[in-house]
């Protein structure tokens, strides 16, 4: 017998977070969707998501909330499973990194290394906050200070591991250069190129002495093992890779798909396959950096008043509404923009009238005329055979779309199909056949709806499947799965009340509502901004300072030419900013989390010009760019001035 095909997807794991908003799910849908695909195709799919639980941040929230992180994090891993739950996502594993398996995977992983020669400790350099027991990199840090208690901070040194990432450069470019297919979009392979790559790749710290809630490295007690070598193992051992029982690595390894978000790109296309290269083991097939949902082109966040459980939309409008417009709506590998309005404009007009329009009438008709039944179609004119067509490709269709990961471009795909019977409804006329007695004619036209229908829903299973299954219910039919995707059943015999698949929403009161909710949100921030500034006037403040200090600074408009990400610490940017006169410099900040380099390219800024240039990280910094901070988020201080401006 031919042994099943295998295929691996996985999501990344997630950070316990209160807050999962539609960002979260946008990943997880899609990886939902392959692999229901796949497996309809036949494939024996294992299909990985999980958690990401260590780290200095929960180890801090815990022990504000006076419990072990353990504690902490377990209903917030339930809360995230019941989302799972509720979106319909159909994983096979749910790992956590606090499970004892990846613990003991981990550990072994980090053991081989270090005793192959790969793993070699040095020391791990940063601003320490004695009182907090954390190192910051100086982008973190708040004038100067530790951006959590406000105090002083020392540069310090500590014992630390690394990982020789600069010892497989040459293999995994080669490599590379033979598997062109490992990063996914291309675009993406030439920003690994040009940022990481081309300026040589650094050693990796892969362990910490100051951070206790972490994987202990067994054989030198003081150290935990540090974020990446942790999460990134998980993916082999959720399969129990070094364990007693690898069947499930021996089946399913390599990865076909890692999908992840494109700021965690670099970690699985550089430092992931290297670290895969020195233990010996094949690379992931494909890794796919998608881009962000963004709200109004930023960052989804709680403090911004524009974060929204996702479980209040499943619970207004339906798991597979959300699930729709989060798979359609993102353009292939760029950001694409979340509103529930455009949402349910979505859903008004897709679901509802392309999709749940078609499926009522035609149930509706077939019993009027027919009393519910309908045979096979006996005679095929010019039109249905056009028809026809459009229906036999869409099967294939939908496969060459998803091959190259464009998951929209299928949904449209099939939606173009479902138009195109609407448009046959509009063309055939079935009500003026019956009217003319014209019975045969109008058997074969309810026949083709039908069929249509039926294949239509065969290839929405995988990202509507509530939908799919509704419809395969109304049509009364088995013939649901992928060999059945083409015209050419027997008849039908439908059910008598079809079901309304959507509801319309009026979208002016969800307007009006919306309005209103965001006119209370920016009230209410309003209040607490005025509350902040009351309290902060209450709180000492640095020290009065004479005109002359403040004239001591010079603040000038300028305009930002590049920028891209810092290519050696996550959190910072790096902007060629042009202060006019000829004077162009090399800006370093701390923003990276809250904008995108390409955001950041033409606005105009506002720069501390005569600060003395330094280094940060590696990267000459001549200046610094004014933002304006609260607990969550940072906006930069933008100008309309010209370029050039003084700012007094
Ligand atoms: O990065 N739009 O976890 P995480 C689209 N633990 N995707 C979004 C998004 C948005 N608005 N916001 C977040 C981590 N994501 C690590 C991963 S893997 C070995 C370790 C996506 O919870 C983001 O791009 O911060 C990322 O892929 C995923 O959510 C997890 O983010």
């Amino acid at each position: 017998m031919e042994e099943k095909k295998t295929y691996y997807v996985t999501t990344p794991i997630y950070y316990p977070s209160d807050n999962f908003h539609v960002g979260h799910c946008y990943t997880t849908c899609i990886a939902d969707a392959l692999a229901r695909y796949k497996r309809e195709k036949g494939y024996d799919v294992f299909f990985l998501t999980g958690s990401d639980e260590h780290g200095q941040k929960i180890e801090d929230r815990a022990k504000k909330a006076g419990v072990s992180p353990k504690e902490f994090v377990d209903p917030i891993i339930d809360n995230a499973k019941d989302l799972w739950k509720q979106l319909n996502i159909s994983y096979d594993k749910f790992i956590r990194t606090t499970d004892p398996e990846h613990v003991a995977c981990v550990q072994k992983i980090f053991k081989r290394l270090y005793d192959q020669g790969d793993i070699y400790k040095g020391s791990y350099e940063g601003w320490y906050c004695t009182p907090c027991e954390s190192f910051w990199t100086e982008a973190q840090l708040v004038d100067g200070k530790c951006p959590d208690c406000g105090r002083e901070v020392k540069l310090m040194k500590e014992e630390a591991y690394f990982f020789r990432l600069s010892k497989y450069q040459a293999q995994f470019e080669e490599y590379l250069n033979a598997h062109r297919d490992l990063m996914q979009p291309e675009s993406r392979y030439n920003e690994m190129m040009n940022n990481f790559l081309k300026p040589g790749l650094k050693d990796l710290c892969v362990s910490r002495s100051s951070v206790k809630w972490g994987i202990p490295v067994t054989f030198d007690e003081k150290q935990t093992v540090y974020v990446w070598i942790d999460a990134l193992s998980n993916y082999i051992s959720a399969l129990g890779y070094l364990s007693d029982d690898d069947s499930l690595f021996k089946k399913y390894w390599p990865a076909d798909l890692h999908l992840i978000g494109k700021e965690i790109f670099r970690f699985h296309t550089i430092i992931w396959p290297i670290m895969l290269m020195a233990l010996g083991l094949p690379l992931p097939k494909k890794v796919y950096g998608h881009g962000w949902l963004t709200i109004d082109g930023g960052k989804i966040s709680k403090s911004k008043g524009n974060y929204k459980d996702p479980r209040e939309f499943i619970k207004d409008y339906g798991a597979d509404t959300l699930r729709y417009y989060i798979l359609s709506e993102v353009p292939f590998g760029s950001d694409g923009n979340f509103s529930e309005l455009l949402m349910v404009e979505r859903r008004n007009s897709d679901l509802a009238n392309i999709l749940g329009n078609l499926v009522n009438r035609t149930i509706t008709m077939t019993n009027k005329y027919f009393g519910g039944k309908v045979h096979r179609l006996k005679k095929v004119t010019a039109l249905d055979k056009e028809v026809m067509l459009e229906l036999n490709s869409l099967a294939q269709d939908v496969d060459d779309k998803l091959e190259a990961l464009d998951i929209p471009a299928a949904l449209k795909a099939i939606f173009e199909r479902l138009s195109r019977l609407n448009k046959y409804i509009d063309e055939t006329m079935p009500w003026v056949l019956a009217k003319e007695e014209q019975n045969e004619r109008l058997n074969d036209v309810l026949y083709l709806i039908l069929e249509g229908i039926r294949i239509c829903a065969i290839e929405l299973k995988p990202f509507i499947p509530d939908t799919a299954e509704k419809i395969f219910h109304m049509l009364n039919t088995k013939h649901t799965s992928f060999a059945y995707a083409k015209v050419g059943l027997g008849g039908f015999e439908v059910v008598e009340k079809p079901e309304i698949l959507f509801e319309r929403i009026d979208e002016k009161a969800l307007k009006e509502k919306l309005d209103a909710e965001e006119k209370a949100a920016e009230e209410e921030a309003k209040k607490k901004e005025a509350e902040e500034a009351k309290k902060a006037k209450q709180q000492p403040q640095k020290a009065e300072i004479e005109i002359e200090d403040f004239n001591k600074i010079d603040l000038i408009v300028g305009k930002v030419l590049e920028c891209h990400k810092h290519p050696d610490a996550d959190r910072l940017l790096v902007s060629k900013v042009d202060l006019g006169n000829g004077d162009i410099r090399q800006v370093v900040s701390g923003i990276a989390e809250y904008v995108a380099p390409e955001n950041m390219v033409d606005r105009k800024v506002i720069v501390v010009a005569n600060l003395k240039p330094v280094k940060i990280r590696g990267v000459e910094s001549h200046g610094m760019l004014l933002v304006g901070e609260d607990e969550e988020l940072i906006n930069i201080i933008t100008s309309t001035c010209a370029i050039g401006t003084k700012v007094r």
